[in-house]
């Protein structure tokens, strides 16, 4: 097995994190470069590299974290206003952490197109 990754050392609490939701498949926390005054990555405890190659055996984690989204949007009070969710996948995609994670930016007016 290759060397854990910065959120699977997060998940095993070798790092700290502002963790705002964790359970059995994934773990919610803060940012710690935020790029909005709200921003979460929503991290599967399963590490799937990148939505690119993730498998039809993913499904029911990948559904998981969609609803997560929801949850924390909801729990963290910026659903009503709005918010935006981003996967960044290999070079062109700007992906930095080979270990998939969505992003969710809020508290602020998104642009579009985004960088
Ligand atoms: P990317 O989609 O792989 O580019 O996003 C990686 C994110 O992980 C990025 O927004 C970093 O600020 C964030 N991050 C973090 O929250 N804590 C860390 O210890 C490290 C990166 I390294």
């Amino acid at each position: 097995m290759s060397e854990k990754t910065i959120f699977e050392k997060i998940i095993d609490r070798e790092l700290p994190a502002d963790i705002v939701h964790e359970d059995d498949i994934c773990i919610c926390f803060r940012d710690i470069n935020p790029q909005a005054p709200t921003h979460l990555l929503v991290v599967p405890k399963k590490r799937i590299v990148r939505i690119a190659e993730s498998s039809p055996e993913d499904q029911t984690i990948l559904g998981h974290l969609m609803l997560i989204v929801n949850k924390v949007a909801h729990q963290e009070d910026f659903a009503e206003d709005g918010f935006r969710t981003v996967i960044n996948n290999g070079p062109h995609g700007g992906e930095e952490v080979p270990h998939l994670h969505l992003h969710i930016l809020a508290g602020r007016q998104m642009l579009w197109p985004p960088g």
